[in-house]
């Protein structure tokens, strides 16, 4: 048994009337946040997506196990191969796997088994959930709450990246255990998502969509 330590929390308190500014702000900012299909090939350093990854790792997570692997992928052999792979599970999917009714709901995104986006963007940052952890004596140490742990961690990146400048698209090939396998990761990392990050191409297009206002999304108990 550990005993538990504490230290004082390290909190700013604002006025009200900053809080309102600020949390308007960043309402504004992540409205400009749009998942992006076309990217440029133009090179992004890395040092900006360590801080990113840096800010990911400090989400909420079960039992501070942090149960993330984050690979970051700029070689262009490998960002090939993952394409290669990626497009020929989306060929089966777009074929043959998908239900009707899926490929109904992602008509207006038009989306289709080509990923060029795996190949022309500078990083994909692969993100893995850890299953377990395992020890030196070669026991497991379970994991808590591992999704929810590695989505929040997953959001945390992707609003980070958006922060510094960037553009990013979710990615979940499926199955996506091929990356296990090209990235050389042991069995209990699982394939969480792709995080496709760079700058997008200059003619770059994004659906028209709409985001659900406050009443749809939000109920208050007062
Ligand atoms: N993984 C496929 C299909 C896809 C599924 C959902 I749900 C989306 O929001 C978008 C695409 C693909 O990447 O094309």
């Amino acid at each position: 048994m550990t005993k538990a330590r504490f230290e004082p929390l390290s909190f700013r308190r604002l006025p009200e009337d900053e809080m309102l500014r600020r949390a308007e702000d960043f309402l504004q900012e992540m409205r400009r946040r749009r998942t992006v299909r076309d990217f440029s090939d133009e090179p992004v350093p890395r040092a900006v997506i360590e801080r990113c990854i840096l800010a990911a790792g400090t989400a909420p997570n079960g039992a501070n196990r942090q149960p993330w692997k984050f690979v970051v992928v700029g070689d262009p052999r490998i960002k090939a191969e993952v394409r290669r792979r990626a497009e020929e599970e989306e060929r089966a999917f777009y074929r043959e796997k998908a239900p009707k009714e899926w490929l109904e709901a992602l008509e207006h995104l038009g989306t289709d088994e080509h990923k060029p986006f795996l190949e022309h963007a500078p990083w994909l940052i692969v993100i893995f959930a850890e299953r377990y952890q395992p020890l030196r004596d070669g026991r497991k140490a379970k994991n808590y709450y591992v999704n929810e742990s590695v989505g929040i961690a997953t959001g945390m990146l992707i609003t980070a990246l958006h922060h510094a400048g960037l553009a990013t698209l979710t990615h979940t090939p499926s199955p996506m255990n091929f990356l296990n396998e090209i990235l050389e990761r042991p069995e209990y990392e699982r394939p969480f998502l792709i995080l496709v990050c760079g700058y997008p191409a200059s003619d770059a297009k994004v659906p028209v969509i709409r985001k659900k206002s406050l009443d749809e999304i939000a109920v208050f108990v007062e």
